[in-house]
């Protein structure tokens, strides 16, 4: 357990977009940095830089949301994350959405939702986290989503909000739907199993 906890904050700390994946799917429940409650865990690369809470005073609907919130001195390669994962049978062959409502202040890395799709064993089918259209700064409660496709061989559903370098988050009103079938191409099939289409070396020829 040390050194997979090792080698998860040793990848964390590259904070991009797979290294995420590495730290979620590593630390599972009940590891050293993660806290579950009604389902959200709460994951972080830096304990004394990020605060979790549920903030009463702020809220989309409800009376109530989740915050994160990170110290002054919070460097730009640390991050915090909301964490939940489902069982992803129901949504084989389908093509999911994750949205949400995010509200930001002063957020000088970056924010945004994320979604995974995992296999039983093996590498992640499908990942996508808002890194490539960041929300910065400071803005009141906007909608984001992000989509992916859910092959017949995924397993579960990770999903949760993400905070980059400094700043405040609140976030509310996640929802996760299925919008519509997923018809996979070649590329999805052969990433997924990982196959050739064809035979190979049908001549059983000694290489040059
Ligand atoms: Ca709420």
């Amino acid at each position: 357990m040390g050194l997979i906890l090792g080698n998860l904050v040793q990848n964390a700390l590259k904070y991009a977009g797979s290294e995420v994946v590495i730290a979620t799917r590593l630390n599972g429940a009940g590891g050293a940095t993660a806290q579950e409650e009604r389902g959200w865990q709460f994951y972080t690369t830096d304990r004394s830089a990020y605060r979790r809470t549920l903030d009463g005073a702020v809220a989309h609907s409800g009376n109530s949301s989740a915050c994160l919130r990170s110290q002054p001195s919070t460097i730009s390669r640390s991050f915090a994350l909301l964490w939940q994962r489902i069982d992803a049978s129901r949504y084989r062959g389908q093509r999911i959405r994750l949205s949400g409502y995010l509200k930001t202040s002063g957020v000088t890395g970056w924010t945004g939702l994320w979604l995974r799709v995992d296999p039983k064993e093996g590498p992640t089918l499908e990942f996508e986290n808002m890194q490539q259209r960041p929300v910065v700064g400071t803005g009141d409660w906007k909608e984001y989503s992000v989509e992916l496709n859910v092959a017949e061989q995924a397993e579960e559903i990770h999903f949760g909000a993400l905070l980059v370098g400094s700043g405040q988050i609140w976030v509310d009103d996640i929802e996760l739907l299925s919008v519509g079938r997923f018809v996979p191409g070649a590329e999805e099939l052969r990433r997924a199993r990982n196959l050739p289409f064809e035979p190979l070396d049908p001549g059983f020829e000694i290489p040059k």
